[in-house]
């Protein structure tokens, strides 16, 4: 399937329950998924974003999941996405394309990297917060938008797949990228396992908690909202952990061509978990305990797995701005993980030491 083009997006917010005349509009944030613009009235600001329907085919499903938990969530005095509705009364434009608006949180940042350990600390207790909040959440009532989506042992069999058909004649291209993923393939299913087992408990999780998706007070310093609910599903706090550290402990942004920038930061990863463990100690199981630092290495080769994916499947999935940007941001994940695995007993002393 192609991605599709904009339609006018002034034409687009007049349909829905602005206040004021609109006027200005711009592209806004780093998503890799929805095309995001900011809407700019007399009166107030908006967040307008065009659904990426090749990822979220069922828009219904997804557009319940995500006001359900912002209704949830808003319902215990958190503030959160507050969705404005079409002028005909519905949650979102429904249409070719498919589109939806939210009120825009002014005076806070969604941060593309790590400024500082505060910053990613608080992060954490963000993230851990969330699962915490959402831990009575009715699991039955959300749709799974994308199955299997942190399945890795699946991740590997779909990229092993892109290899061998080769559509775009790429593979060429990344021979060490793909020797790197092939040779630790039997590194790729500790959590699934777990879950099968019932070792690790099914929980509802965020799935997506890369930084920037939350927002933080500019002034403060601390979370006004954790914010794209699109992969809110059943799944392992180990995922939610793991992500946030892959792309905030970090040294440099995720599609950095210079990898001698790119490091794993043992002190970024040490902040994260203080402020995460902080929220999650009451709950938390033996067996997550024991694969946190696993986690944080499994994301970021699933991560590159799906980079690379993508990249030899022609660039279907993640918005890129250049043909080589997803090789580059496979690289990225590839160093990231490889430093991992050298330092995942420091990294699990760790998590010890902060739960003792
Ligand atoms: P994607 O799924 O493409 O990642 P997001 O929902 O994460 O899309 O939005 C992309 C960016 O838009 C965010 O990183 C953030 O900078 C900004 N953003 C999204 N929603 C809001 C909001 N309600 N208020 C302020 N900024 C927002
Ligand atoms: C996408 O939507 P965004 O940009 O926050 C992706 C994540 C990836 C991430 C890599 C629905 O996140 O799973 O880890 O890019 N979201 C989806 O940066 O696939
Ligand atoms: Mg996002």
């Amino acid at each position: 399937m192609e991605r599709k083009t904009d339609a006018a997006p002034y034409e687009i917010a007049k349909k829905f329950c602005v206040a004021g005349k609109i006027t200005e509009i711009i592209t806004y944030g780093g998503g890799h998924i929805n095309a995001t613009y900011l809407v700019t009235t007399s009166q107030k600001r908006y967040i307008l974003q065009r659904i990426n329907t090749y990822v979220f085919p069922d828009v219904d499903g997804l557009m319940r999941n995500v006001c359900g938990v912002a209704s949830y969530l808003r319902g215990r005095g958190i503030e959160t996405l507050c969705f404005v509705p079409t002028r005909a009364g519905e949650p979102y434009l429904k249409g070719r394309e498919c589109w939806r608006m939210y009120e825009y949180i002014e005076n806070a940042v969604a941060y593309r990297k790590s400024e500082s350990c505060e910053i990613f600390q608080e992060a954490g207790r963000a993230f851990g917060a969330f699962m915490k909040h959402l831990n009575d959440y009715d699991v039955s009532t959300l749709t799974e938008v994308i199955p299997d989506f942190h399945n890795t042992e699946k991740r590997f069999s779909d990229f092993q797949k892109a290899l061998s058909a080769d559509v775009c004649g790429r593979a060429r291209n990344c021979i060490s990228e793909t020797e790197f993923l092939l040779a630790r393939s039997d590194t790729y299913s500790l959590i699934t396992e777990g879950l099968r087992t019932d070792e690790i408990p099914l929980r509802v999780t965020h799935n997506d908690t890369k930084l920037s998706n939350i927002l933080i007070d500019a002034d403060t310093g601390k979370t006004r909202a954790v914010i794209d609910f699109d992969t809110v599903m059943p799944g392992s706090m180990l995922y939610d952990f793991g992500e946030a550290i892959r792309f905030g402990a970090s040294t440099a942004l995720e599609d950095e061509r210079d990898l001698s920038k790119v490091h794993f930061s043992m002190e970024m990863f040490r902040a994260y978990a203080t402020g995460f463990c902080q929220e999650i100690k009451e709950c938390v199981v033996r067996r997550e305990t024991h694969l946190f630092a696993y986690s944080a290495y499994l994301m970021t080769a699933e991560t590159a797995l799906r980079f690379l994916t993508d990249y030899l499947s022609g660039d279907m999935y993640y918005a890129t701005d250049y043909p080589e940007h997803n090789l580059v941001r496979t690289r990225t994940q590839i160093r990231l993980a490889s430093e991992m695995e050298g330092q995942e007993k420091q990294m699990q002393e760790i998590i010890e030491e902060i739960l003792s």
